[in-house]
């Protein structure tokens, strides 16, 4: 088998992820991301499903009897996901019901300001059905998307993306997409693939940190490249990590259903299990440009690869779990010991807790877990490492501003 065809997996390789699903989400010290399960992928529904009132599902707790949970081809129309084969649809049938879904966005970081965006149509199945009207709030707070805290999304065939931003005031907060209940007749909107990402997150130490250089225009992927910043390495020449091209996603050309859409851009990278030939696989660079002493944040986005074929109801699906380090020093996420990755099947956004700098140049480092099967696949983009202000300077800011009040104070 060449490397191509052993990247994507063949049928026997799904025959064992199904067996496998009981081997993942057994850790205890899983990194947290910001918002688990952001594409409605969790619990996977199999072969063209929908599933009434999920209750708590995945991360998500759903209310009423009509939230619904489907897959793309479970109900007719323009009924697709937006980003891999599952959607939230938010619906009302003539009652007084309100349908709702909510979430914990967790390990935000008070003061800080965040980008929410996520997709969002009406069904076009006709009948007197229309799109159902819907707001998105935080801790209660209805969010503002371009003026308009209500939602009514086009009927569209296409996914149409609302983005907002946000500052965070706690390390958690309650996400709630709802409807108003009481429309007068039919309505439904399908909602996938929201997206979380820092607002103004400063200037970059990660030298192509979305993986778009050198840009692969005709191959699906690249092995062990190394340039561009990155140093690609696994035990086996011919597999482990690398990056993938726009092919992969958009062709689907090995006619296997796969999630794996970069974040951003065309590209992204992969760390795939080194089964049998053992060890790990690692991305890593050297980074520069930290001042000895000042505090930074890492952040990425990672999903776990997942292929689909719902004929047969199953989903190739390994996260492929990976920790990072930095100088070797293990980056935490949401807690001293919360350092390993394993994303979910949907991009997650994931911040490290704060590391102090102590050399100008420190090594950034991606590595599997030992021995993986080489159908677990984890793919990260929107690498970047930014700079924490000092908290003198955050005083000096608190400073300013209390001066400023007292000098509006005197005037008066
Ligand atoms: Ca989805
Ligand atoms: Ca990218």
């Amino acid at each position: 088998m060449n490397a191509r065809n052993r990247f994507l997996g063949s049928g026997l390789v799904l025959l064992a992820a199904a067996v496998c699903l009981v081997c993942t989400s057994a850790y205890a010290d899983l990194a947290i991301p910001i918002l688990s399960n952001p594409g409605f992928e969790e619990p996977f529904l199999g072969s063209p499903y929908f599933s009434w009132n999920p209750g708590t599902a995945g991360g998500w707790t759903y209310t009423s009897s009509l939230a619904l949970l489907g897959s793309s081809g479970c109900l007719g129309g323009n009924a697709t996901a937006s980003s891999g084969y599952q959607f939230f649809a938010i619906n009302n049938q003539g009652n007084d019901e309100i349908c709702s879904a909510s979430a914990t966005l967790q390990n935000l970081t008070p003061g800080v300001t965040y980008t929410l965006s996520f997709g969002a149509k009406g069904w076009d199945i006709g009948s007197g059905w229309t799109a159902d009207p819907f707001h998105v709030s935080l801790d209660g707070t209805d969010l503002s998307f371009s003026g308009n805290t209500t939602i009514t999304p086009a009927i569209t065939a296409e996914y149409n993306t609302y983005s907002t931003t946000f500052t965070a005031t706690a390390p958690t907060a309650t996400l709630t997409i709802a409807d108003y209940g009481l429309q007068p007749g039919l309505a439904l909107s399908f909602v996938d693939d929201l997206k979380l990402s820092l607002a103004n997150p400063g200037a970059n130490l990660v030298t192509n940190g979305s993986f778009e250089t050198p840009a692969y225009e005709t191959v699906t992927h690249a092995l062990n490249e190394t340039g561009a910043g990155w140093t690609f390495t696994s035990v086996e020449s011919s597999l482990g990590v690398g990056l993938v091209g726009s092919g992969i996603d958009r062709g689907d050309p090995y006619g296997i259903n796969s999630n794996s859409v970069p974040f951003s851009g065309d590209q992204q990278a992969f760390l795939q299990g080194q089964d049998p030939e053992g060890g790990t696989c690692s991305i890593s660079q050297v980074v520069s440009g930290f001042v000895v002493g000042q505090q930074y944040q890492l952040s990425f986005q990672a999903e776990g690869m997942t292929y689909s074929v719902y004929a047969s109801g199953s989903r190739l699906y390994e996260g492929n779990p990976f920790t990072v380090t930095i100088d070797g020093n293990p980056v935490t996420f949401g807690g001293v010991d919360k350092t390993l990755v394993d994303p979910s099947a949907a991009y997650e956004f994931y911040v490290s807790d704060p590391f102090t700098a102590t050399s100008e140049t420190m090594e950034l480092l991606f590595a599997d877990l030992a021995n993986q099967p080489y159908y677990h696949v984890a793919v990260i983009d929107d690498v970047a490492i930014t700079v924490i202000p000092e908290p003198a300077s955050i005083i000096l800011l608190i400073g300013a501003a209390l001066a400023g009040g007292l000098l509006w104070l005197r005037r008066r």
